[in-house]
């Protein structure tokens, strides 16, 4: 076997040392300092859990250390790294905790797959084995990433996904250098993250009642397995941030505006015009609730809403919807996004919306996400310094179905459905946008039927995997026959961590994964596969 075939996202440039190979020894220790030392620390548990050997963490190495080197600069910026393995040394050398964080999981995919134990905590350990297994062939990476923003989307609105089950998938999406996790927080079924009682409150809004209301909610009525309840509190939010930031992830939380609100209008009557609250609907319908452009509480609401958010939010971006608007009217349309941007900028965060939003004015540097439709509104915005997000729906979609006999996900992307090979040939930088223009790829999955981490890894792997590749290497550099030997090379790791994937055709997995709908046969089964959106 290559050097490469372990390795995914695919390195910028990889030199073997022919005839060198480290052999890890229990006696080994990992040399860090400063910028090194949360990376390390993750090295440090990644190796005890995997081959039960303790090393320790110290400042001066020697021969048959790990050692994690600051550099000044590294061609590439802050998640470039370069990694050294020869005979008697591995050596990881970054300029900021991100490169380092980037050079432990490319040696993590250098070390044998038996080296990946089960992400939970609680899950039952593998058999460790033993002290001579651990032999990592000698070679030179440096490596840094095509494109900054590379993501996923979790829809926790549709579908709630614990605190402990956001964390795991931040590990999983981790390993691939993927490093933005965008949350839908909210929807017409859910409202998901806690906003607090405002001091100042004209018009004396129940806010608690978003979450009372909006976070009890069942599921839309489709998907297998029970649904899913609960909501964020700020403190849990700023948990996830805190625990992503380790793992360099960035979190960009969305509140879905104008549309996409039912659950807001159920839990605050004075949203809606006539002051009577909507009834909860936990359909999986899209496009017929709306706020009201005409209503001056639409913008003390959205104000306060966002203030918040953008308080506890860590990272730069504030993603504030604009999709599917169809009962807003284009005025009141046009009306409301750009002062919800407006309201959003102020709060000092770059704000995000769905493509829809490219149609109205729109503060500088405001971020377009392309899923669907025409694209020369996004080219125009593009051209006037709006970085685009890519997500194409017909190729980084990850609620859609594998296969028309998929028993969850949905299939109403034309010319679908999609494997692992629609979601890597393809580039970002399409339709007239210059490289410049393209901040990254974001893969989303929409939860209308789908029921915790097992059920969403299944969807998610491994196209997710794809789409890591695609907004990490070059273009040249991909090769589909590469990415398909390697990803049967994954399978193995990935069963291993007990991360359901689907076995989808055309590669020779090393591994089968396990079943993601053991736990959930017989609870819910009458609505097995019923949901075509
Ligand atoms: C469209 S994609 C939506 C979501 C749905 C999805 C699947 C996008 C920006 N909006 O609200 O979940 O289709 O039905």
């Amino acid at each position: 076997m290559n050097t490469t075939d372990n390795l995914i996202p695919l390195p910028r440039h990889v030199t073997p040392l022919d005839g060198q190979v480290f052999t890890l020894q229990p006696t080994a220790r990992i040399i860090a300092e400063g910028a090194a030392r949360t990376a390390a620390g993750q090295l440090q548990l990644l190796l005890q859990r995997g081959t039960g050997f303790e090393l320790p963490i110290a400042t001066h190495s020697s021969s048959g250390d790990i050692s994690l080197e600051l550099v000044e600069t590294l061609d590439g910026g802050p998640e470039a790294y370069g990694l050294t393995v020869t005979d008697d040394a591995i050596r990881l050398t970054a300029q900021a905790p991100a490169g380092f964080f980037n050079a432990v999981q490319t040696l993590r995919q250098l070390f044998p797959a038996s080296v990946e134990q089960p992400l939970t905590p609680h899950g039952a350990p593998h058999a460790t084995p033993d002290a001579g297994t651990w032999v990592i062939p000698g070679v030179v990476i440096h490596d840094a990433p095509r494109f900054q923003y590379r993501g996923l989307m979790l829809d926790v609105a549709r579908s709630f996904f614990t605190v402990e089950e956001v964390k795991e998938q931040i590990d999983v999406m981790g390993q691939f250098k993927l490093n933005a996790l965008h949350l839908h927080l909210t929807d017409d079924q859910a409202w998901r993250i806690e906003i607090q009682p405002p001091a100042d409150n004209p018009s004396g809004l129940d806010y608690g009642n978003l979450t009372a209301v909006g976070g009890a909610v069942n599921h839309p009525g489709t998907g297998l397995g029970p649904g899913r309840t609960g909501f964020y509190t700020q403190e849990d939010f700023k948990d996830i941030q805190r625990y992503a930031a380790a793992r360099n992830v960035l979190v960009v939380p969305e509140i879905d505006l104008p549309g996409h609100v039912n659950a807001a209008l159920a839990a605050i009557p004075q949203l809606n015009p006539d002051g009577r609250p909507q009834p909860m609907n936990t359909t999986g319908d899209v496009g017929y609730s709306t706020l009201d452009a005409g209503l001056p509480v639409t913008y003390e609401f959205v104000r306060e809403v966002l203030g918040q958010l953008a308080s506890i939010t860590t990272g730069p971006y504030l993603h504030i919807g604009g999709d599917e608007a169809l009962v807003t009217g284009h005025d009141n349309y046009v009306t409301m996004v750009r002062e919800f941007a407006r309201i959003g900028a102020e709060t000092g965060k770059t704000v995000v919306g769905w493509n829809e939003y490219a149609e109205v004015d729109l503060p500088d540097g405001a971020v377009v996400q392309y899923w669907h439709g025409g694209f020369d509104p996004v080219v125009e915005k593009a051209g006037a310094g709006s970085p685009v997000l890519m997500s194409p729906a017909a190729t980084t979609y990850l609620d859609q179905k594998y296969d028309p006999g998929s028993p969850i996900g949905l299939s109403w992307v034309e010319g679908g459905p999609f494997t692992w090979a629609e979601y890597y040939d393809w580039d970002p930088v399409q339709g007239g946008l210059a490289e410049h223009q393209v901040l990254g790829v974001e893969g989303p999955l929409w939860t209308e039927t789908v029921r915790g981490n097992r059920q969403a890894y299944w969807l998610q792997y491994p196209r997710a995997v794809s789409l890591a590749e695609v907004a990490w290497s070059s273009r040249p550099a991909r090769d589909l026959d590469g990415f398909r030997r390697r990803l049967g090379t994954l399978g193995e790791r990935l069963s291993r961590q007990g991360v359901p994937f689907q076995e989808a055709p055309g590669v020779q997995w090393s591994a089968r994964p396990s079943d993601p709908f053991a736990d959930t046969m017989g609870t819910n089964s009458d609505e097995y596969g019923t949901i075509e959106a």
